[in-house]
């Protein structure tokens, strides 16, 4: 025990005085769930708070990481420290696809300023975004000012995961008539900044029309609107408050060819635009205390199922059960009542254990 918070306090301090060693492990940790790593990133919060985060999510192929490489050349530029977090859910294993990521982001290899880092779902159901939320932290502790964290845009994982960022930009690619119109509502959402990357292509001039047309609309987006089950322990109410409260934020539109650097500036300065706006607004600090809630509910969600499944397995097994149900021997609510039963009494236990020893 002694010997492994040493090692972790460590870790911490090697963090603070701008140890890349320190920091590469503590993100491996992170990513494996190493015993002790909520420790760790437990001790890592008070020091965050000062890194600007952005996410960029898109279609597979979009410029993402060309973009990312070049915004990161920009902000070295003018003396600022990045920090790259390159997410690929598909991949459990590091193969192919992040080789591919490290050879694109060559240019910034050898400069000590840019840490990259890919990170994939290693760990269980909904961890990545836990992982990424975990791996900004330690980057934000370590001092970056700038976190990019480059994502796919497909499924509500990733939606999760860009909502770690605080300015979130959507790369379009040009000239489908149907880019625009297949954009998943969850996307448009949480969009700060659209992109139109590879405006050398044709078409990009069009849909670059047709997303600001459609960021006219946004105000009343639907995708902003929930169900009543949302005020449950683990709803996510962010997104209902999200359309309310962004209307005074109208998403711009803007086009780069990520591959010569051609609007990238540009962009940048949509980013700083946004952040400024998030700050005066006073947006940044309720963004922050929703993501806040959004995390501890993730973490609760997360834990009640770990020791649901311990009942689980020491119960013979979800098999078993279902096997059971199957057979008419019991039915689905009686198996539910039976393994939080412990659960449950353990709770009331420690409830009145505490009135009395108050
Ligand atoms: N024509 C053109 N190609 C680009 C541009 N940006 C990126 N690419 C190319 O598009 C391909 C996919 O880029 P990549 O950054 O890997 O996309 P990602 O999958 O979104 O990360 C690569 O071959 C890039 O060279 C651009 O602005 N114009
Ligand atoms: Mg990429």
């Amino acid at each position: 025990m002694t010997g492994e918070s040493n090692t972790y306090g460590e870790l911490i301090e090697g963090i603070l005085s701008g140890d890349q060693r320190a920091l590469a492990s503590v993100i491996s940790k992170i990513e494996d769930r190493a015993p002790g790593y909520r420790e760790l990133v437990s001790n890592l919060h008070e020091h965050t708070g000062n890194a600007d985060v952005i996410g960029l999510t898109g279609a597979p192929g979009s410029g993402k990481s060309t973009l990312v490489d070049k915004m990161a050349e920009k902000y070295r530029e003018k003396g600022e420290t990045v920090g790259v977090i390159a997410i690929d859910p598909s991949s459990p294993f590091t193969g192919g696809a992040v080789l591919g990521d490290r050879i694109r982001m060559a240019s910034n290899v050898g400069d000590m300023g840019v840490f990259f880092r890919s990170m994939s779902a290693r760990g269980s159901l909904g961890g990545l975004s836990t992982a990424t939320t975990d791996a900004i932290r330690a980057l934000d502790a370590f001092g970056k000012d700038r976190i990019i964290v480059e994502t796919v845009g497909a499924g509500q994982n990733e939606v999760d995961i860009v909502r770690a960022a605080d300015t979130v930009a959507v790369l379009v690619p040009p000239g489908s008539g149907d880019a625009v119109q297949t954009l998943k509502a969850g996307i448009l959402e949480i969009a700060d900044v659209f992109v139109v990357n590879k405006a050398d292509r044709d078409g990009a001039d069009r849909t670059v029309k047709e997303l600001r047309e459609m960021v006219g609309e946004i105000p009343d987006s639907p995708a902003g609107h929930h169900g009543a089950g949302e005020k449950e322990l683990f709803a996510d109410e962010s997104g209902e408050e999200a359309s309310e409260e962004d209307g005074n934020w109208t998403p711009p539109v803007l086009e780069t060819v990520a591959k010569t650097g051609e609007g990238v500036e540009e962009f940048m300065e949509s980013i700083e635009e946004h952040s400024s706006w998030l700050d005066e607004s006073g947006e940044a600090e309720k963004n922050a205390r929703k993501r806040y809630a959004a995390e501890i509910r993730t973490l609760l969600r997360q834990d009640t199922a770990d020791l649901l499944q311990e009942e689980i397995e020491r119960g013979g097994g979800i098999e078993e059960h279902a096997e059971k149900v199957l057979n008419k021997e019991t039915d689905p609510y009686s198996v539910v009542d039976e393994i939080m039963k412990p659960v449950e009494d353990c709770v009331n236990r420690k409830r009145e254990e505490g009135r009395e020893g108050n």
